[in-house]
């Protein structure tokens, strides 16, 4: 511990206040997540869990259930229980300002695990550590330019978007557009949000089904849950996905993996919610008073259908 660490415990010790959780030896970290609404978000939530107990620090960690009250409400708790350090995934990119300011004012670091936000002052936050979404998206169009080469005729894209909102779907979106637009065959005739689950993935599947029928020729979906509910929907159908229907989708879940071993899936492009021990080395580095990146980008793959049953066994979520 630093001599300036022990003259302010010295100091609040004599003054008779307690103690700041640092104080007290054990490196306290305030995790608020997004919610459980997909197999990413469960493998994300259980790296954290288990990174925090192999590194010795105390995980005060909250589910928001997927709503952005929730989330201010816990790092609110967190600054009143003065934690050491904060992360949060923010469910959405807007919204943070004031609660972060509180952070900012009670001196105690906020590390963004996973997604982003768009605050314009970026003193708010130390660090943010999680995949390139928009890259995500190119590769993702990227795939589908490449399968199309020696095809002609229109290529009529539906797609799932994430929660509106959201870094993710924003970002993919984005990446995505921006590889298809170099091609006007390709073009996205239905775009709506499945809110990243399997569940509001196949309903919304259906819509586009009964909207559009056979003149979907692929599905882009910006994650795998929504991509899985969706062949559900093209099966219900009478439609054979990944064959009728081209699926696209992101994440490399192992639910990705056995609807591409099955022949239901096309590609998945990988994001790694593996991200805990990053996230507990930036916490103690933060504690011994060391610099972090402000950015720290998670390197990731892209795995087509083919491959799938090769790489399954060493996938590691
Ligand atoms: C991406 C993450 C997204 C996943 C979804 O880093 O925020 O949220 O792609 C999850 O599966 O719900």
């Amino acid at each position: 511990m630093t001599i300036q660490r022990r003259t302010v415990i010295a100091a609040i010790a004599a003054a008779g206040l307690p103690l700041p959780l640092f104080a007290q030896g054990k490196l306290v970290l305030g995790f608020s997540q997004v919610g459980a609404e997909s197999e990413w978000r469960t493998a994300n939530t259980e790296s954290i869990k288990a990174s925090a107990k192999d590194a010795g620090i105390e995980l005060k960690f909250s589910d928001a259930q997927q709503k952005q009250e929730n989330q201010i409400k816990a790092i609110r708790s967190f600054i009143a229980q003065k934690v050491d350090v904060i992360a949060f995934s923010p469910v959405v990119e807007s919204g943070w300002g004031t609660v972060l300011r509180e952070a900012k004012a009670a001196n105690i670091p906020v590390i963004l695990s996973d997604r982003a936000v768009n605050e314009k002052d970026d003193s708010l936050w130390v660090s943010f550590m999680g995949s390139d979404f928009v890259e995500e998206g190119r590769k993702a169009g990227r795939w589908l330019v490449e399968k199309s080469k020696g095809t002609t005729g229109d290529v009529n894209i539906v797609e799932l978007q994430g929660t509106v909102g959201s870094a993710p779907a924003i970002d993919r979106k984005k990446g995505f557009e921006e590889i298809i637009k170099a091609d006007p065959r390709f073009k996205i005739i239905r775009s709506q949000t499945g809110d990243f689950t399997r569940a509001k993935g196949k309903e919304v599947m259906e819509a586009f089904l009964k909207a559009e029928g056979k003149k979907i020729n692929v599905l882009y979906a910006h994650n795998d849950d929504m991509a899985i509910g969706a062949i559900q929907a093209i099966e219900e159908a009478g439609m054979k996905p990944a064959k009728d229907i081209t699926i696209i989708s992101i994440d490399g879940v192992k639910g990705a993996f056995e609807a591409m071993i099955a022949g239901k899936l096309n590609v998945s492009v990988e994001c790694s919610p593996l991200l805990g021990p990053q996230l507990m080395q930036a916490a103690k580095d933060l504690k011994a008073g060391k610099a972090l990146p402000k950015r720290i980008v998670t390197q990731e793959g892209i795995f087509p259908m083919e491959v799938a049953a090769k790489e399954f066994p060493s996938r590691k979520y």
